[in-house]
C-alpha cells in the first residue's frame, strides 16, 4: 500500500491526525525522498540560513529514506518541545492553528509521483518534513511558530485570516533572511523546491523588500508560481518579537478599509534590496496569454 491521493478518513480523529504508518512506504516512496534530499541537500548549504542546515543535523535528518515522525518527535521534543503529526492533506484554518498553538506541525504523510518532481498541489511528506521540520530545532523560530498558532486562532474570532495568512505566506513558506551583506533562504516552500531554491535568491525577476508586518498582510500573493515579491526579515529574534509585541487587532482594524497591493507593487516607502525586471512572470503571461 502507498499513501498516495488520499481523502480524509472517515476514522479521522477530531484534530484530523492518523497514524503516519511508517512501514507502509514502498521503496519507491523511500527512493522518491532520497532523490528529493539529494538535489536539495547539494544545493542550500550556501543558499539557506545555517540554522537550517543545523536542523538537519540535529534531528538526524540526513538518514536516508522518509523519516519516522515518531522518532523524529522524540528528537524534536528534548530540543524545543515540538512534535510532528501525520494529516490526510490541507486541514481546516482553526485546526491548524490549533495544533501550531500547541506545538504540533501538522504534515502530510504521502509523497509525491515521479511525474509532480518539480510541482504538486497540496503539500506532501517532503514539503512538510523537509521544508518546514528543521527550523522547528530552532528555539526561536519554533517560538514564532507558536505564536503564529495562537495569532491565528485570534485572527479566526477577528474575521481576519486572510490578513495573517498572508504572514505565514511570506516568512514562514517563502520568507528570505539577510545575513550580513547577503540573502539567505528560510522558508519551506522555496527550499522544499528546486527551481525556487535559485529563482528565489539568484533571479533578476521578482522584488525582494524589507519585511513591514502591516504592508505584507495588505499583499497578494501567487500560489500557482514563483513568487513575484519576497519579503526580507533581519533575524527570526525580530520576526518574533515584531510578532509577539504588535496587537494586530486595532492593525486589522486600520487594514479594514486598504485596497490589496498586487504581487508586484512597489510602494515609496519599501525597502528595496532587489527592484526585480518581473520578466519571468510577465514571460510566463505572455506564453500562456498566446495559446490558442
Ligand atoms: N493544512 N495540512 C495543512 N497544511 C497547511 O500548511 C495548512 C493547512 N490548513 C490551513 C492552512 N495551512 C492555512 O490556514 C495557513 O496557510 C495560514
Ligand atoms: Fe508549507
Amino acid at each position: 500500500m502507498s499513501h498516495i491521493h488520499e481523502r480524509a478518513p472517515a476514522s479521522a480523529a477530531a484534530d484530523w491526525t492518523i497514524p503516519q504508518d511508517w512501514s507502509a512506504y514502498t521503496p519507491q516512496d523511500h527512493a522518491m525522498w532520497d532523490t528529493l534530499f539529494a538535489r536539495q541537500a547539494a544545493m542550500l548549504p550556501d543558499r539557506v540560513v545555517p540554522e537550517f542546515m543545523d536542523g538537519l543535523d540535529i534531528l538526524r535528518m540526513t538518514k536516508p529514506g522518509i523519516p519516522d515522525f515518531s522518532e523524529l518527535s522524540d528528537r524534536l521534543m528534548r530540543r524545543t518541545g515540538w512534535q510532528v503529526v501525520a494529516v490526510p492533506g490541507l486541514v481546516p484554518d482553526r485546526v491548524f492553528f490549533e495544533h501550531l498553538a500547541n506545538r504540533r506541525f501538522v504534515t502530510g504523510r504521502f509523497i509525491r509521483t515521479p511525474e509532480q518532481l518539480d510541482y504538486l498541489e497540496e503539500p506532501d511528506v517532503f514539503h512538510d518534513v523537509f521544508g518546514h521540520v528543521p527550523l522547528l530545532a530552532h528555539p526561536v523560530f519554533a517560538d514564532y511558530m507558536q505564536a503564529y498558532g495562537e495569532g491565528g486562532l485570534r485572527a479566526e474570532r477577528m474575521g481576519a485570516i486572510d490578513r495573517l495568512a498572508r504572514l505565514y505566506w511570506y516568512t514562514v513558506e517563502f520568507g528570505l533572511i539577510r545575513q550580513g551583506d547577503d540573502l539567505r533562504l528560510y522558508g519551506a516552500g522555496i527550499v522544499s523546491s528546486h527551481g525556487e531554491s535559485i529563482f528565489a535568491l539568484d533571479d533578476p525577476s521578482p522584488n525582494r523588500l524589507g519585511f513591514d508586518l502591516k504592508r505584507l498582510m495588505r499583499t497578494k500573493y501567487r500560489i500557482d508560481d514563483y513568487q513575484q515579491s519576497y519579503f526580507v526579515i533581519d533575524s527570526f529574534e525580530d520576526l518574533l518579537r515584531q510578532t509577539v509585541e504588535t496587537d494586530f487587532a486595532p492593525l486589522y482594524h486600520a487594514l479594514e478599509g486598504a485596497p490589496d497591493l498586487e504581487v508586484d507593487t512597489i510602494l515609496p516607502e519599501d525597502r528595496i534590496y532587489t527592484l526585480g525586471t518581473q520578466a519571468y512572470a510577465r514571460g510566463r503571461f505572455t506564453k500562456e496569454d498566446r495559446l490558442p
